[in-house]
């Protein structure tokens, strides 16, 4: 028997608080009774996109597609058109699940809407009256989450690449529970764990790991709505035990800990603070760990490949590593000419020597790993070697230990910008549908919040009145989404080119 949520569907920790956020909370029992009935409407639908705010309802309703075993789109609620409008053409879900008071932009408008009905004190009396489809400890009935393919689609999540629009990666259910339970194994992670943080839901960090995560282990999580400092420092100090965020988030919490003795307080009492998503600077590591005492765990992974590697929490934190292949990865190090030049089999075993120094892209494999890109054999065919591998994309060393030390990634057009993946390519397109724009090339710049941020060099069309950087920024917001709008706008006579006419990206005039 194949079962994403033990804890949900066994009735074991019934009276425990499964999801929290802000002030609205649902027990394991409530949740069960409303994703049940929720997944009983859902049985036979087609995809089905999730309108993913921060909210109890978008938790409410992955969970209830996961257990009706249809395949959920998490939408960003702030993409624009040209996004929306590409995912959903992409993804052709049947219809949309959203929270009752929320407005869906046009695009949405042509699907079928279900709205998310949660209400702690109803759902519970269904489920004490045994009306609902399956209470917490009941017969598993409509898609109980134990039934189905681990092989079938669970969730498909759209991601960046260089160029052309994001792509959908098909993660399917078994991914979902080897991640979760190699992540287990790497932080003594269990049901007595409180997870706080304020990630995104449309995206791996916030939603699998963030969200399934805890659900899988039957702990709780504590959701933000949105970060902030005094979020984190308010539920750290009042019994959570852990912290996920992305390296923009442990800045500003670094930069807060002068001002704020609880907030090293609220730190140093956690059981684990994970970073992920891009890498922590060393001087955040150095701040965060003399205030508090504790080090930040680093993992990486990907949204295809969900997670690779990790720091364990019974091990050493070194800044600037992440920590060894989890339980069940594959991974090695390959130069440009195929050479496999260090190699770990799933079970962590080393295999071949390695000269300690060279740089080689981390290639992975495992049952975390997505099944394919939706509608995109070619791009699928392309991200993985003629023996296997997924190719990350990632440039890495590794240490004497085995710990994997990310250097840099083999694609200069992917910027992360506060942990989101964003393609230069995709940005160019936008801008280069603005009606005062000849020429656009976008590059990531370094940032000390975000890490990089997105860079565009303009040729405007008319060098007398050329368009204002609000402007573009917010055509590209409007279009795409917020967080992909250039934050710096160079207005140039022309783009340095090479022969082929190819943009010479290293050569834009930088301040
Ligand atoms: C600003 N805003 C605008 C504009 N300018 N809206 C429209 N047009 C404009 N021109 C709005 C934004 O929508 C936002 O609204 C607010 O102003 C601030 O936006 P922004 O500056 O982008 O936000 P920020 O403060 O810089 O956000 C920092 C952040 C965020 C909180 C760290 O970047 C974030 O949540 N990052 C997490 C990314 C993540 O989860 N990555 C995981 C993917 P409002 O105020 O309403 O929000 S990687 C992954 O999943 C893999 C598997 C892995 O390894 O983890
Ligand atoms: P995404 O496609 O948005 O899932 O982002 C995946 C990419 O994020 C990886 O290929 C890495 O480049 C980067 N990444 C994730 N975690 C880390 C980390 N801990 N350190 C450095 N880079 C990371």
């Amino acid at each position: 028997m194949f079962s994403l949520f033990p804890a949900l569907v066994g009735g074991s920790v019934a009276d425990r608080s499964a999801l929290r956020f802000g002030d609205r909370s649902l027990t394991y029992a409530e949740l069960a009774a409303s994703a049940q009935a929720l997944a009983a409407r859902l049985d036979g639908a087609g995809r089905v996109a999730v309108w993913a705010t921060p909210a109890l309802e978008t938790a409410v309703g992955v969970v209830a597609a996961l257990l009706a075993g249809v395949p959920a789109v998490p939408l960003n609620p702030k993409s624009g058109e040209t996004e929306l409008g590409h995912i959903l053409g992409d993804s052709a879900p049947t219809l949309v699940l959203a929270a009752p008071g929320d407005v869906l932009p046009a695009p949405l408008g042509a699907l079928e809407r279900v709205d998310v009905v949660v209400d702690a004190e109803a759902t519970a009396n269904r489920a004490e009256a045994g009306s609902g489809a399956g209470g917490p400890g009941g017969a598993e009935t409509v898609g109980a989450g134990t039934v189905t393919d681990p092989a079938a689609p669970a969730l498909i999540v759209y991601t960046s690449g260089t160029t052309g629009p994001p792509k959908g990666a098909v993660i399917p259910r078994r991914a979902i529970a080897a991640t979760l339970d190699a992540l287990a194994d790497a932080w003594q992670w269990t049901g007595d764990d409180v997870l706080v943080h304020g990630l995104p839901l449309f995206h791996v960090h916030g939603l699998i790991i963030g969200v399934l995560g805890p659900l899988r282990r039957g702990g709780s999580v504590r959701h933000l709505g949105r970060f902030s400092v005094e979020g984190v420092a308010r539920e750290l100090g009042a019994g959570a035990t852990m912290l996920f965020g992305v390296p923009t988030m442990y800045h500003r919490l670094a930069e807060a800990l002068g001002e704020d003795p609880g907030l090293a307080k609220a730190l140093g009492g956690a059981r684990l603070l994970v970073s992920g998503s891009a890498a922590l600077p060393l001087h955040d590591h150095e701040r965060i760990g003399a205030a508090t005492g504790r080090g930040v765990v680093e993992r990486y992974g990907m949204t295809e490949t969900l997670m690779n590697t990790s720091v364990r929490a019974d091990g050493e934190v070194r800044p600037g590593t992440v920590g060894v292949p989890l339980p069940g990865v594959g991974l090695r190090l390959v130069e440009e000419d195929g050479t496999a030049i260090a190699w770990y089999e799933a079970d962590g075993t080393p295999a071949g020597a390695y000269d300690g120094e060279s740089v080689g892209e981390i290639q992975v494999r495992g049952p975390n790993l997505f099944t394919e890109y939706l509608n995109r054999p070619d791009a699928t065919a392309a991200a993985y070697t003629a023996d296997g591998w997924f190719r990350t994309g990632d440039m890495a060393v590794l240490d004497p230990d085995g710990s994997v030390r990310i250097v840099g990634r083999k694609a200069t057009d992917l910027i992360k910008s506060g942990g989101h993946k964003i393609g230069a390519g995709e940005i160019e397109n936008a801008l280069l549908e603005h009606p005062g724009v000849r020429e656009a090339a976008v590059a990531g710049e370094p940032d000390a919040d975000l890490g990089e941020r997105v860079a565009a060099w303009i040729v405007p069309l008319d060098p007398q009145a050329p368009p204002s950087a609000d402007e573009l920024a917010d055509h590209v917001a409007r279009r795409l989404a917020p967080h992909k709008r250039p934050r710096t706008v160079r207005f140039v006579e022309e783009l340095p080119r090479n022969d082929m006419g190819k943009i010479l990206k290293r050569e834009l005039p930088r301040d």
